[in-house]
């Protein structure tokens, strides 16, 4: 639970920045939101849950968050978390530009003594080589007036099981007594273990190498993929099969690509880094060119499996199922579905989009509407409704070819209507 009554500033009230507000509330901390988006600010005022997250649900009524609308109430806090995005730009360039605004309001505002925890994904050495120059710029003695923590964060949206109560977490600063702010503060909100790292440069290494290690053993079965299905293998049932050892193997599952503001961004955060040391991270590259040629490499299923029907892409009417980048959220970060779309278009195709989360970019109404304005299906995205599409109905609106991008399709069942079926590897 908080300690005497210390008050926490969030800035950044996305879908890492709000959940943490929330549960700072809920442990008592006077919590205080501070974000560019007045949109967000006057939602969070009127107590909705602005990232959809069930679990939230049953906390916000009983909570209060007060926005900040003039920077200089951050000087009232003493605990400021920076948990604004960390993207990269068209050619997948670190972009530090949210991280470094962010550092120099808090740095111009700061409550003297404060602890500033930065919760973006960052690579090593940009607490050290961006954030503390900010605030020692702005005449602050690190350590002394101000203490600098990083304790990445692991949100992974729409998780029914793990959330920020309860996701351990790692925690990195300069010194031993931010070291010590900083656990403490997250030792009160967390339900989980919260581990000491021996710098901070460890604690953003972490978070890159978990995300790193996500996104190669994605490209290892994505690959795998690709070579099976010359081989006329089922590369899903080969991994259910190599899960059954109970040790030293981790599932992963091939797809029509990897989106997200994560998997596919925070690799090039190492990468770059690295290059400025002479050292080429050829591996982490290498995975990123298997995983962002999965668009391509399911836009060529497609066309292959037209070809079979003496159909081109080239004015063929594609009804894509789902835009966003993972099952049952609407975000369209880095989605691969938007990548396929742009290939289709660029080929001539017609295309026709529906995705029940994201209704303003559907170009159907609904699954009757693009399965009758559509000669072929790229299912891009896992949600349930379209696990839930009996393979009959693809015969009924005369469907002739099914590309199930997330492998999520019963591909018995739609090859037994006559419709030709291409999975990623299946
Ligand atoms: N994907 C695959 N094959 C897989 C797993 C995922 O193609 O076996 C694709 C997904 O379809 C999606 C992308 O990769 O497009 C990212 O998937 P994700 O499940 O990693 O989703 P994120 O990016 O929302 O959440 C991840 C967290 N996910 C998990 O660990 C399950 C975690 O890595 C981080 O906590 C989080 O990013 C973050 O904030 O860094």
């Amino acid at each position: 639970m908080a300690e005497n009554n210390q008050k926490v500033c969030v800035i950044g009230l996305g879908y890492v920045g709000f959940p943490l507000a929330v549960l700072c509330a809920q442990k008592g901390y006077e919590v205080f939101g501070f974000d560019k988006d007045e949109k967000k600010l006057s939602r969070i005022e009127n107590g909705e849950n602005i990232v959809g997250e069930e679990y939230l649900d049953e906390i916000i009524p009983k909570v209060k968050i007060s926005v900040i609308r003039d920077e200089k109430e951050i000087g009232n806090c003493d605990i400021n978390i920076i948990a604004v995005p960390t993207p990269v730009d068209e050619k997948y360039f670190p972009d530090l530009g949210f991280v470094i605004a962010a550092s120099e309001t808090v740095a111009k505002n700061l409550k003297p003594g404060a602890l500033v925890v930065v919760e973006s994904t960052i690579n090593p050495g940009v607490c050290d080589e961006v954030v503390k120059p900010i605030f020692e710029k702005a005449g602050h003695t690190v350590g002394k007036d101000v203490f600098i923590a990083h304790c990445p964060e692991r949100i992974n949206p729409g998780d029914s099981k793990w959330n920020v109560t309860n996701i351990p977490r790692v925690v990195g600063s300069f010194d031993e007594k931010g070291l010590k702010m900083a656990l403490n503060f997250y030792k009160s909100i967390v339900s989980a273990e919260v581990m000491p790292m021996k710098s901070i440069f460890e604690a953003e290494a972490t978070k890159i190498m978990e995300n790193s290690f996500r996104d190669i053993n994605i490209a290892f079965v994505n690959e795998l993929a690709k070579s099976f299905d010359l081989m006329g293998i089922d590369v899903t049932n080969v991994i259910r099969g190599a899960a059954t050892k109970p040790f030293a193997f981790m599932a992963h599952w091939p797809s029509c690509g990897v989106g997200g503001h994560c998997i596919p961004v925070d690799p090039y955060y190492l990468i770059e880094k690295a290059k400025e040391l002479n050292f080429d991270h050829k591996f982490l590259r290498v995975a990123r060119e298997i995983n962002n040629g999965m668009p391509l490499y399911t836009v060529e299923l497609l066309q292959d499996a037209l070809n079979l029907v003496g159909k081109a892409l080239k004015g063929s009417k594609i009804g894509i199922l789902g835009l966003s980048y993972k099952a049952n959220v609407g975000d369209l970060r880095e989605s691969p579905a938007l990548k396929i779309i742009e290939l289709l278009k660029e080929r001539g195709a017609q295309i026709n989009i529906f995705d029940p989360h994201v209704p303003g970019k559907s170009t159907s109404k609904n699954i009757e509407g693009i399965l009758e304005n559509s000669e072929a299906i790229v299912v891009a995205t896992n949600h349930k409704e379209f696990m839930e599409i009996p393979p009959e109905k693809f015969k009924e609106y005369d469907i002739k070819v099914v590309v199930d991008g997330k492998n999520c399709l019963d591909k018995e069942k739609i090859l037994a209507q006559g419709i030709i079926y291409k999975g990623i590897g299946r």
